[in-house]
């Protein structure tokens, strides 16, 4: 049987955090021992929030630069700027014609993103260019964070109206959502996720953040009353905030880490967390400095025009579905 097709996208707006890897990174990696994996930079996204044209090259390099340091291998996996395959524009495009615009008015990310930024037609059609980006590919699973389940079911209910109207084209996409990590909180607030945009940066670690860093922003990470490290999202969300990060770096289950550190109080338990977060990245952190910037750039445009000679028949197929084709 043919390899599934799975395809994941990241914006590069700033710089990738633990969210982002425990979350979703870290499933783009291991995927790829088994799928045929498309990972792409989604610079058409990012720019639906004002990004400065004059730094902006740099930030989608650096964003590329990461992924290949965690270990997205373009040997194996497709990995691109989403504006360098036109397929995605145009996909979009047409699926923008079967969208629903009070589905797209309910989605939370809109509404938050427009609350904070002001909105404007692109943030408000980004979910159909994320539907495009999935569907251009036939992909069969999507590895995101909690935070795009609900745009992965537009995704879905794009696929199906499209089916419906124009014939079986589309096959319907699942989320691929980890059981933990999935949504991995700001340590300055627990009840708000991690975010790249948080203008707070003690508020989250980054990939390619120093040892130093790392044991400050844990040690300041904002816990709750009383001392006993317990797994209890209702009770205890900024100790299960740390619980889950020191589980998905060490392998240490929720009940073991309890029995280890349950009554021996915050600090020694926030201590082990730093550093069990500072041995996770150490491996990346030296890919990222051995990597060159020229091949770095190579590579990207190699897997741009795979993707572009692989989307094609693919976009024929739909054009031919729509009446567009000649
Ligand atoms: P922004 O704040 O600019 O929206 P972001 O930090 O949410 O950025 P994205 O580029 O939107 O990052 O997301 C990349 C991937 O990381 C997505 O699959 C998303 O679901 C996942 N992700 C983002 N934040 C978290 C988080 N706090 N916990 C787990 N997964 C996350
Ligand atoms: N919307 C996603 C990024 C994204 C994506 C995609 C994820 C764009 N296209 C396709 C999965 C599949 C985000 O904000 N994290």
């Amino acid at each position: 049987m043919a390899r599934q097709t799975v395809f994941s996208g990241i914006q590069p707006t700033g710089n990738i955090h633990i969210g982002n890897y425990l979350g979703a990174l870290r499933n783009w990696v291991a995927l790829q021992a088994e799928y045929d994996c498309i990972y792409c930079v989604v610079d058409l996204h990012a720019i639906t929030v004002p990004q400065d044209p004059a730094t902006f090259p740099a930030d989608r390099h650096d964003a590329a630069k990461v992924l290949l340091a965690m270990g997205v291998d373009p040997t194996r996996s497709l990995l691109y700027y989403q504006s360098r395959v036109p397929q995605h524009a145009e996909l979009s495009w047409i699926l923008s014609t079967i969208a629903s615009t009070g589905q797209l008015s309910r989605m939370t990310q809109f509404k938050d993103k427009a609350d904070k930024a002001g909105s404007n037609l692109g943030l408000y059609a980004y979910p159909v260019l994320m539907a495009a980006d999935i569907l251009l590919f036939r992909a069969d699973a999507v590895p995101v964070g909690e935070d795009q389940k609900q745009h992965l079911e537009l995704t879905r209910d794009l696929a199906e109206r499209f089916n419906a109207r124009f014939g079986p084209e589309f096959p319907l996409p699942e989320p691929i959502i980890p059981k933990t990590g999935a949504r991995i909180m700001s340590l300055q607030d627990p009840a708000n996720k991690m975010s790249k945009s948080d203008p707070d940066p003690e508020s989250r670690i980054l990939i390619l953040d120093d040892a130093a860093t790392i044991q400050r922003r844990v040690k300041r990470a904002v816990t709750d009353s009383g001392g006993e490290v317990r797994y209890d999202w209702a009770a205890k969300p900024g100790i299960s905030n740390l619980m889950e990060m020191y589980g998905l770096f060490t392998g240490a289950s929720m009940d073991q880490i309890e029995a280890d550190f349950g009554g021996g109080g915050y600090g020694r338990f926030k201590g082990a967390v730093a550093e069990a977060i500072i041995a996770g990245l150490a491996p990346m952190q030296q890919a990222y400095r051995a990597l060159d910037d020229a091949e770095v750039d190579r590579l990207l445009e190699e897997g741009a025009a795979v993707a572009r000679e692989r989307a094609e028949p693919l976009q024929q197929a739909v054009r031919r579905r729509v009446g567009l084709a000649v």
